[in-house]
């Protein structure tokens, strides 16, 4: 196999290569449905994983060293120089990155606040000189120990105005970067047990933050949108953004809704207990729907994974609800993945994400097959039949009461729900994916 420093831009060869180091379904200028592949995915690089994880696990230390032999700056200015040199072989035009993914954490806020002015001078070069751009910023309030008890949800307000001090860096590093995103995953806003949680004041005060952040960035004209990623766990037990339902509500309460939308990462998704397209549709339904975090999990292993996507049915039914979303527009898709322990070398990384951006691009072109068809928009349509004329129709304008439906309902004879053919609708999804 090559070697990583051999490898020039990965090219699209066709479903038929063998060659390890090309796309074979990933064909970034292909019109798909009115706009290129390219423009429909919007494929972003995590910094964490590429540039910083070294696949130590609980047993054991790294198998891959990322530091290049250099520390401090120096060393995040080479990081910087790889990640673009990865994005640049890839055809990745989006990255996302932490606060302390790309420069060092000082020891005091401002310390840190200078080192991040300075690389984010050396990352807009890198922007201006490749046209990469940044599809989202956040602010890592999980790793540090003063972090233990939660940032937002912390019971100790210091903490809290040192993670508002962060948020408000990294909100100012995206604008910078020209991002247009800002993600709040919950990190350790959550509980481990309730015998020490004042829970009703640790919402509020995740509330109080998010508010913050949303009414500075917009006070610096920042359009983009803010995101909440749901888990159910890990690292506490219970994470207050369990789900999309969950998220959904709880922006309801504190009047967020319209600034912040959902970043969905599909092994969050199915540790909630839920299918990843079940994650999208809930999104969707409530309006909510914004960016995606590209992964999966192992269904064997009740923790985060973070591996590369490859299931296909997976990368289809999910952009089968991109499609018909209409596609992204602040968000994108930000491969939150890395290799495992044992694939510890660049070489690894690049297969790994041609794999991820392959499956993709499949579940692109076989999700526009699938409207295409058209069977199973046709049998949704048809099940709900019911609800477009009669009885149905006035249920849903309005215009019934219970008296008035009572009355109706009365002396129906055999009243019953036609079949949900299930089993007819996968048949027709494993034949648009195989046939
Ligand atoms: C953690 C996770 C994070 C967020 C950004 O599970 O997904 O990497 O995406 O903080
Ligand atoms: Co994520």
């Amino acid at each position: 196999m090559e070697k990583y420093s051999q490898i020039e831009k990965i090219k699209y060869e066709g479903a038929k290569s063998k060659n390890p180091f090309a796309f074979r379904f990933y064909d970034p200028d292909r019109k798909i449905a009115g706009k290129t592949m390219k423009q429909h995915l919007k494929f972003a690089m995590s910094y964490w994983h590429t540039i910083n994880a070294s696949g130590t696990d609980m047993f054991g230390g790294n198998t891959m060293d990322k530091s290049f032999g250099l520390s401090g700056m120096e060393m995040y200015k080479k990081k910087a120089d790889v990640a673009f040199e990865l994005m640049q072989k890839l055809g990745i035009e989006y990255y996302c990155f932490h606060d302390v993914d790309i420069s060092p954490e000082g020891e005091t806020l401002a310390e840190s606040v200078k080192y991040l002015d300075e690389i984010t001078d050396y990352l807009l070069e890198k922007q201006k000189k490749t046209g990469i751009k940044l599809l989202w910023g956040t602010a890592n309030m999980f790793g540090d120990k003063k972090f233990m008890a939660g940032a937002g949800t912390s019971p100790c307000a210091d903490v809290f105005a040192v993670a508002a001090g962060k948020v408000k860096a990294a909100i100012d590093a995206t604008i910078k970067l020209g991002g247009t995103g800002y993600v709040f995953w919950g990190g350790r806003e959550g509980y481990d047990t309730l015998l020490n949680t004042d829970m009703g004041l640790e919402l509020d005060n995740l509330a109080r933050l998010l508010t913050m952040a949303r009414d500075y960035a917009r006070a610096k004209g920042f359009k983009g949108d803010f995101y909440i990623e749901p888990k159910p766990k890990e690292p506490t037990k219970h994470q207050y953004d369990f789900d999309v339902a969950t998220c959904a509500n709880f922006l309801r309460k504190y009047n967020l809704l319209g600034d912040f939308k959902m970043n969905i990462e599909a092994n969050h998704a199915t540790l909630a207990g839920h299918t990843f397209n079940h994650e999208l549709r809930t999104a969707r339904v409530n309006g909510i729907f914004g960016s995606i975090d590209a992964n999966q999990g192992d269904l064997l292993l009740g923790w985060d994974t973070d591996q590369f996507p490859t299931n296909v049915y997976d990368t289809t039914l999910c952009m089968y609800e991109v499609l018909k979303e209409g596609g992204f527009t602040n968000g994108g898709l930000n491969f939150d993945a890395k290799t495992r322990r044992q694939s510890n070398t660049y070489e690894d990384i690049l297969l790994g994400y041609i794999a991820g951006m392959d499956a993709f691009a499949l579940g692109l072109i076989k999700a526009q097959e699938l409207i295409d068809d058209g069977r199973i928009d046709k049998f949704v349509e048809e099940r709900y039949a019911t609800f477009a004329s009669g009885i149905g129709k006035k249920i849903v304008s309005g215009k019934e009461t219970l008296e008035s439906l009572s009355k109706y309902a009365m002396d129906l004879k055999n009243v019953e729900a036609d079949s949900g053919r299930q089993e007819y609708l996968e048949q027709i999804l494993n034949t648009v994916l195989f046939g």
